[in-house]
C-alpha cells in the first residue's frame, strides 16, 4: 500500500514485525525503520518520458524524479537556499541525497550541484533529513542524518567549502563525523531529523526526534562548541503514544506581531512551537508552549492539545515541514512537502513525484492560541491577468463562474459575508473531527449556512471538480463551529486515486457576518487559506478533463442562507523559473 493512504498505526507493528524477523534470523543488523514506502524495483528506474499535465506552473519541484521533505532551509547573503531530499534515480523514494537550489526571491530558483550524498562510513547508507544552524561570523553549518552501512542513523555536520560563494556550491563533511551517535537506549532506527540549534546559557542546544515503543521523543543534545554533543538527561519533550517523531521543529515565536524571531530568541514577548511529523500517519501536529532555558524544559499550553487531537500547521497533504528565521525580511518562513496522491506506477509514469508548498509566512495568532499562515508576499510577483467579481449574491443551489483567468494556475482571494446565522444547523460534538463532517456532507448536501465556497479545476458541467468550503454550525446563541474543506472526491475519476475530504475546524468569530478564503491553483494542487491563513489546506489533484484551459473556477452555495461574494479577485498566475541552471 502506498504510505500517503495509510492512516492506520502500521509502522509500529511493522518495526516489531521486523525485529522479530531479524532476530530470528540471529543478526545484529540494525532494522531500518521505513521512513517511506519501499520500492526497490523502481528505485533506480530512469526516466525517459516527463509528463507535463498535473506538474505545476509555480510550486518547487525539480525537472524530474522523486522528491521529498525540504532540509535546511536558510538565507545566505541576501542569497535563499532550499535543499532537499531527492532520489537522483527514479520517480519513488530511494537513493536519496541533499539536492540543493537557490533563488533570490524564494520563487524563481536555480538548481546547482547536490550538497550532500553518500560518501562516508557515517552516512553510506542514507542522506536524510537536517537543518542549517547559522553561526556567529555568518559561518552556516548543517546538521543532518547519515545512515552507516547498517543503516544505524547518527547525525552529521557538513560546513560550506568556500564561505565567499554565497551560492554555498561545495559542502565538506569533516572527518570526526559523526557529531552524535545513538548511544545505549537511543532506538538507533529511530533517531533522526536534528532541528535547527538555538543557543540559550552558554550552550548551543538542538533537537533529535525518535521514539521509545510508542513514546514519541524530542531528544535534546548540548554542545558548547558545536563539535562536542551531549544528550541532556531529559528530553525537550515526549508523549506517549504518538509514536514516532520525524523533523521536529523548534522556535520561538513574538506574543504579539508579525515578525519573526531569530530561533536563538527569548524573552518575557516570547512564546515556543514545537511541531513533531507522526510517521505513524504521516500527519504533523503543533503545540504552543512556554520554553524555560534553564531547565531547558518544554512546557506546552493546556489549551493546546499535545497529540493527535492537537493543531495542525495544514490539514491536508503536508508533511516533514521546517521553518527558518528570514533575517532579510525579519519573517519567520515555513516550507512543506506535499506529496503525490496517485499511484506510484503513476509516479513512475509521469517521471516526477513531489512538491514543496509556497513558502508561507507564520506568526501567532493574536489571540495566542494558534498560528497564522499566509503565501509570502513575493508568491505575487507572478499574478498576471487579474478579474474582479463585484457584490453577487448566491441563492441555494446557485454558482457563477469567474471568467477571464487561466483556471488551472491561478490565485483567488474572496469574502463572502451572510446575513442569517439563524438558519445555521445545529452542531452535534459527536460527529467528531472535521474530516468526517466534511466526508459525510460534502459540498452538495444543503446546510443552513453553507456549503458555500468555490469550486477548483472543475469542468463545465461540474463532471470533476475540487470545492474549497465553509460550513456554519451552530453551537449556541452567538457561538458557532466553522468547518474548511476541501474535497478531493469529486475532482478525478481516474483509478487508484487517493482522494480525502481533508477538513479543519476554523477558530474565528462569525457574528460578523464575514468569512475570507484565498487559493493557490497549481494544475496539481490547490493550497486554502481560510480566514486569513487560521486553518489551511492543501490538496493533491489529478483532472483528467479540467485541465489547462478546460479548467474553470465557480463561487457556490449550496446552503440555505443567502451568501453574497463581497468582492472576489483573481490572477492568472504565470509559471516561475524552477530549477533551470543559469542565473538567479
Ligand atoms: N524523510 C527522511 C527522514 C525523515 C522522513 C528520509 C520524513 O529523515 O524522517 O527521506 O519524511
Amino acid at each position: 500500500m502506498d504510505w500517503s493512504r495509510s492512516r492506520v498505526p502500521l509502522p509500529a507493528f511493522a518495526a516489531f514485525a521486523c525485529c522479530l524477523l531479524v532476530m530470528m534470523l540471529g543478526g545484529s543488523v540494525v532494522p531500518v525503520e521505513a521512513s517511506h514506502e519501499i520500492y526497490p524495483e523502481l528505485q533506480s528506474v530512469s526516466v525517459t518520458n516527463i509528463k507535463k499535465v498535473h506538474r505545476t506552473g509555480y510550486h518547487f519541484q525539480p525537472p524530474k524524479h522523486w522528491i521529498n521533505d525540504p532540509n535546511g532551509p536558510m538565507v545566505y547573503k541576501g542569497i535563499y537556499h532550499l535543499f532537499y531530499q531527492y532520489n537522483p534515480k527514479g520517480a519513488v523514494w530511494g537513493n536519496i541525497i541533499w539536492a540543493h537550489s537557490v533563488s533570490r526571491d524564494l520563487v524563481n530558483w536555480k538548481a546547482l550541484e547536490p550538497a550532500i550524498y553518500p560518501s562516508k562510513h557515517f552516512d553510506i547508507g542514507g542522506c536524510w533529513s537536517g537543518s542549517a544552524t547559522i553561526l556567529p561570523g555568518d559561518r552556516p553549518v548543517i546538521l543532518y542524518t547519515g545512515l552507516d552501512k547498517d543503516a544505524i542513523e547518527m547525525q552529521n555536520y557538513a560546513i560550506p567549502s568556500d564561505l565567499t560563494d554565497p551560492y554555498l556550491r561545495h559542502w565538506t563533511k569533516p572527518d570526526d563525523n559523526p557529531l552524535i551517535y545513538p548511544t545505549e537506549g537511543i532506538n538507533a532506527s529511530a533517531f533522526r531529523d536534528p532541528t535547527t540549534a538555538w543557543f540559550s546559557g552558554g550552550y548551543w542546544k538542538t533537537v533529535i526526534g525518535s521514539r521509545h515503543r510508542r513514546r514519541g521523543i524530542a531528544h535534546l543534545y548540548r554542545s558548547k562548541d558545536f563539535l562536542h554533543w551531549v544528550k541532556a538527561k531529559h528530553p525537550l519533550h515526549s508523549v506517549p503514544n504518538t509514536g514516532n517523531w520525524e523533523c521536529p521543529d523548534f522556535f520561538p515565536v513574538l506574543k504579539e506581531g508579525k515578525n519573526g524571531l531569530d530561533t536563538s530568541s527569548l524573552g518575557e514577548n516570547v512564546r515556543h512551537i514545537l511541531k513533531v511529523s507522526l510517521d505513524e500517519t504521516r500527519y504533523e501536529y503543533y503545540t504552543i508552549g512556554t520554553y524555560d532555558p534553564k531547565m531547558d524544559k518544554y512546557i506546552p499550553d493546556n489549551t493546546s492539545a499535545d497529540g493527535w487531537d492537537g493543531l495542525r500547521l495544514d490539514y491536508g497533504n503536508f508533511y516533514a515541514s521546517k521553518t527558518f528565521f528570514d533575517s532579510n525580511k525579519n519573517r519567520r518562513i515555513l516550507w512543506g512537502w506535499a506529496n503525490e496522491s496517485d499511484p506510484k506506477e503513476n509516479d513512475t509514469a509521469k517521471g516526477w513525484s513531489g512538491i514543496q508548498t509556497i513558502p508561507r509566512t507564520m506568526w501567532l495568532d493574536s489571540n495566542g492560541k494558534q498560528l497564522m499562515h499566509w503565501p509570502i508576499e513575493e508568491i505575487e510577483m507572478l499574478r498576471g491577468n487579474k478579474v474582479e467579481l463585484g457584490k453577487t449574491t448566491l441563492k441555494k443551489g446557485e454558482h457563477v463562474e469567474v471568467k477571464g483567468i487561466t483556471a488551472a494556475q491561478a490565485d483567488v482571494e474572496v469574502v463572502f459575508s451572510f446575513s442569517d446565522l439563524n438558519v445555521a444547523e445545529k452542531f452535534n460534538p459527536s460527529w467528531g473531527a472535521a474530516h468526517t463532517i466534511c466526508a459525510q456532507k460534502g459540498s452538495n448536501v444543503p446546510g443552513g449556512v453553507g456549503p458555500f465556497g468555490i469550486m477548483t479545476l472543475a469542468t463545465e458541467d461540474f463532471y470533476e471538480y475540487t470545492p474549497v468550503f465553509f460550513r456554519i454550525f451552530k453551537v449556541k446563541n452567538n457561538m458557532h463551529k466553522v468547518v474548511l474543506c476541501s474535497d478531493a472526491r469529486p475532482s478525478s475519476y481516474a483509478p487508484g486515486l487517493y482522494k480525502p475530504a481533508f477538513a479543519g475546524f476554523v477558530d474565528v468569530n462569525v457574528t460578523n457576518g464575514k468569512l475570507s478564503l484565498r487559493s493557490l491553483i497549481d494544475n496539481s494542487v490547490v493550497e486554502s487559506f481560510g480566514a486569513g491563513g487560521k486553518t489551511c489546506i492543501t490538496s493533491r489533484v489529478y483532472p483528467q478533463k479540467a485541465i489547462y484551459d478546460n479548467a474553470h473556477l465557480f463561487a457556490f452555495n449550496n446552503g440555505m442562507a443567502v451568501i453574497t461574494v463581497e468582492k472576489l479577485t483573481a490572477w492568472s498566475m504565470k509559471n516561475a523559473n524552477r530549477n533551470v541552471r543559469g542565473r538567479i
